[in-house]
Order: structure tokens, then sequence, then C-alpha cells
């Protein structure tokens, strides 16, 4: 087929303009930080809490398995289970439905992972794997009504083009009927005005608005219908918390434990961050909560002894975060910051945080050092696991092979951690000779402890 010149020139046109726009249709590394690059986890840093719109070469990434590519003449949706009639819908199809948009926070409920005291496994993150962003697409009720679903339908399961790495199992996420019937419960298309980038789920992915980001299933292809609980891995062991509170550091069976389905309500400060000169300050940072939406952050620069209310700025949706500030003007000195938020269900974060298992759902009203100079301060030396250290016998060979060290090194496990995790990797296909695993888990264990 040939393009013509008029076409060409189009295309080469809104390439440039994009590019002046900014309009990126992928993450930024340099700009991120990259706790994974393979399986790819990256994280927004604290800057990026300052735009009420997330702009995509910013925006957080979290994938369990290698990021696929979909060819969209070959990709359809196909819905089936406990329906009258099961459908597959191209892209065409789905156009074809009323377009819905809404902007709307996504949060990985690990986000502030890294902070839980005793530390647990799994991706550490900081403050950054959250964004706001604006997700135009589908409901997902309205392509439910197509198939006419029968009264006995309960669980809707995705599944999206993924595939798993080795045997971990696949990545498979259920929403129950009322939440997946609600009208703001979408498939989008869109992210931020252009077609949804290939991190972010192309072509569609699920929008659960107020829930935590599990449940916003990338490269949608498969929805089924379902009259009974979904007995998959990623229901029935992971993304489950604790109801009541449990003893930090104990193990709680999965049995006793519940998906994580609503984010809580949060706030963080993103400038100034560790320093700023004596005079005028601007405090700032955004705010958000699951359904009900912020109505208050209060600050403290006096750890806590003293709250004043900052002033939220910008537009307010149901779903999306709120840019606030407060202007205040310290002496020299320390000080320790805090920002806690209340939403309109008068809800409001905690001042000391509930330690769980798997570490989500961090929403503590979070302490954060400041120091008013007007001299920089020397920069901090940060945690570091030391220079490298040689690697034990089969342990390229064992661990390398899926991943790199990345998602080894931001850990900080007791050897009992350790020994569990090296079985979860068996379990998913690392193969460890016996007569090595003795020094992986020393290594493990001394190199990257608690
Ligand atoms: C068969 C592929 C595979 C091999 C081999 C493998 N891993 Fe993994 N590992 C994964 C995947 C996939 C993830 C990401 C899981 C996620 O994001 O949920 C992961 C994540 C991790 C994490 C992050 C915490 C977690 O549980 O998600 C650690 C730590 C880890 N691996 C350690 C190891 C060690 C140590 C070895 C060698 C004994 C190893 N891995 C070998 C597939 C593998
Ligand atoms: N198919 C698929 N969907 C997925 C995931 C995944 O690994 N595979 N990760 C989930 C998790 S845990 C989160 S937090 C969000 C992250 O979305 P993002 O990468 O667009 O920020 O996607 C969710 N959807
Ligand atoms: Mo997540």
């Amino acid at each position: 087929m040939t393009i013509s010149r008029r076409r060409l020139f189009a295309g080469a046109a809104a390439a440039a303009l994009s590019s002046i726009l900014g309009a990126a249709d992928r993450a930024d590394p340099s700009r991120m930080i990259v706790r994974s690059p393979r399986p790819e986890d990256l994280e927004m840093p604290l800057d990026g809490f300052t735009d009420w719109i997330t702009p995509i070469d910013r925006f957080f990434v979290r994938c369990h398995t290698y990021t696929p590519t979909v060819n969209l003449s070959g990709w359809s949706l196909k819905v089936d289970g406990v329906v009258e009639h099961p459908i597959t819908l191209t892209m065409d199809d789905l156009k074809k439905l009323p377009r819905v948009e809404l902007v709307g926070v996504l949060e990985c409920a690990g986000n502030g992972r890294s902070f839980y005291q005793p530390r647990v496994p799994g991706t550490q993150w900081a403050f950054g794997s959250v964004g706001n962003a604006r997700w135009a697409g589908v409901r997902l009720r309205d392509v439910l009504k197509k198939t006419g679903l029968k009264s006995s339908a309960q669980q809707i399961l995705f599944d999206g083009a993924d595939v798993p790495i080795g045997k971990m199992p696949d990545f498979q996420r259920t929403i129950p009927t009322a939440k997946a019937l609600h009208p703001d419960t979408l498939l989008a298309y869109e992210m931020n005005g252009q077609s949804l980038p290939v991190q972010h789920g192309f072509p569609l992915r699920v929008i659960a608005p107020g829930w935590a980001g599990a449940s916003w299933v990338k490269w949608l292809q498969h929805i089924e219908v379902l009259d009974h609980e979904f007995e998959g891995f990623w229901m029935k062991s992971a993304y489950r918390h604790p109801t009541r509170p449990v003893p930090p550091g104990t193990a709680v069976d999965a049995s006793e434990m519940v998906p994580v389905t609503d984010l809580n309500v949060k706030s963080v400060i993103a400038t100034p961050a560790g320093w700023a000169k004596p005079g005028p300050v601007r405090v700032r940072g955004a705010a958000w909560s699951n359904t009900s939406p912020v109505s208050k952050v209060d600050v403290s620069t006096d750890g806590g002894q003293s709250w004043k209310q900052a002033k939220l700025i910008g537009r307010q949706t149901q779903y999306g975060w709120r840019i606030w500030q407060y202007d205040w003007k310290p002496a020299e000195g320390s000080y320790t910051l805090m920002s806690r938020a209340t939403n309109m269900a008068g809800r409001t974060q905690p001042l000391s945080q509930e330690w769980n298992p798997p570490g989500y759902l961090w929403n503590v009203a979070q302490p954060v050092a400041l120091t008013i100079s007007a001299q920089a301060p020397s920069s901090a030396v940060t945690e570091s696991a030391g220079p490298q250290a040689s690697y034990p016998d089969g342990y390229q060979a064992a661990c390398f092979g899926c991943h790199d060290e990345h998602l080894m090194q931001q850990q900080r496990l007791t050897g009992a951690q350790w020994d569990r995790e090296i079985n979860k990797m068996t379990g998913w296909g690392a193969q460890i000779k016996p007569q090595d695993r003795d020094a992986i888990l020393n290594y493990l264990s001394n190199r990257f402890k608690q």
C-alpha cells in the first residue's frame, strides 16, 4: 500500500507536534525510579506530585511479567461465561458504544511498601507508584449488557494478553458484578487524550475508579462472567490483606485475608524536598482517596503538634487527585513536615500505620524532614548494600534468567523471608542445583538484610 504525500506530511506534522507538546507514549526511564527494568516496574519521583494530570512520560508502570505488544489488526475482546450470548468485539465495535471520559487516580496496592517495618518482600515502592490520568473508553456495563448477563453472574474475570514467565500463574483478576456494572467502571482505549500507551495496556484496559491498580487489568482481551468466586493465584493468594490488626511481622494465611479493593485516603508532599531557603516557602503536593473525594488537607510543620488547613487548588473531580498548597514563612532550622488528607466520608489518614504481611495500602500521615538554611546541606548518604560482592556459584544461572538483580537488591529481608522467596521463585521455574542453594541463600540473607 502506498501512502500519499499528504498523509505522510500529516503523520510527520502530528509527530512533530506531539514532540513539541511533549506527548510521549512511554515512560522516560531517565526521569523515573527504575525498580525493575524487566519486568518493568517504574516509579514516578516526588516532583511528579505537583502535576494535576500525570504526563505519560512520568506515569508509573507496574508489570508482573514482560510487556506484550498487541497488534490491533489481530486483536479482539471476547466476552463469555454465564451470559445469554457470548460476543467478540473489535475496536471499531467498541468505538460505536458511547464514549465516556473520567479523570482518575491509579495507585498500586503496594505503593509505600518500602516504608513498612519490619520490611516485607515485593517491589520496594516509595511514594510514586501512583498517577492521575484522564481515561476515555466505554462503560463495562454497556459491553456486558450486549451479552445479557445471567442472574447467577457473580464475578467478572479479566485476562490480558501478557503471558506468564516460567511457571508463574497467569495474571487474571476478578471484580464483583456490582463494581463491574457501576457506570464509572470503564474499559479505556485512551489515556490523556492519546491512544492507550503499550505500557499502560494497549489497546484496552480496565478502569476501576477508587480501587487499587491490581483490578485495572491491562492488554484486556477476554472477559469471562463467573457464577462463583475465582480460584486463581492473583485473587486467592496475592492482593489480599487482613481485616483486623495483626502484630507486625506475623504470617497470616491468605484464607484469613480479603481481596484489596478500595484505596485509602492519602496525601504526599512533593516540595520542598529536604531543603529550602529561609523566607516564603510554598509546600505543595497531591491528595487522593477512593470513591469518596478529598474534602481537606491539613499540614503540620512541627511533627504533628499543630495543624493548619492547606488550600486545595485546581479542579475537583470524583476520582482524580487534588493538588494542594500551604504557604509558610519559616526561619532557619530543622522542621518535620506532615500532610493529612480527609475525604468526604470523613475518613482521615492515620498517624501511625497498621502493618500487614504483603505491605499494601500504606497511607500514614508521613513525617518528612526539612532543613531551612541559606546554604543547601551536603547531600545525605543513601542506603546502599555496599560494594559489589562476588556472586555465589550457580546464582546467576538460577536467578538472572527472568530478571536481573534489581529485584533482589531493593529487598531488605531476613533469612527466613529469603528462604521463602527462593521457594516462590523455584515454584515459578527457577532451577537451583541442590548443592548451590545454601550459598545463594547465605549471599542474599547477608547482603540484602533487614
Ligand atoms: C522463571 C523466571 C524467574 C526466575 C528464574 C527467577 N525469578 Fe524472581 N521473579 C520472577 C518474576 C516474574 C518476578 C516479578 C513478579 C511480580 O512482579 O509479581 C520476580 C520477582 C522477584 C523478586 C521480587 C519480590 C517478589 O516476590 O515479587 C525477588 C526478590 C526475586 N524475584 C528473586 C529471585 C531469586 C533470588 C531468584 C533465583 C533463585 C529468582 N528470582 C529467579 C521470575 C523469576
Ligand atoms: N495484564 C496485566 N494487567 C495489569 C498488571 C499486569 O501485570 N498485567 N499489573 C496491575 C497492577 S498490579 C497495577 S498497579 C496496574 C499498573 O498500571 P500501569 O502500569 O498502567 O501504571 O496495572 C495492573 N494491570
Ligand atoms: Mo499493583
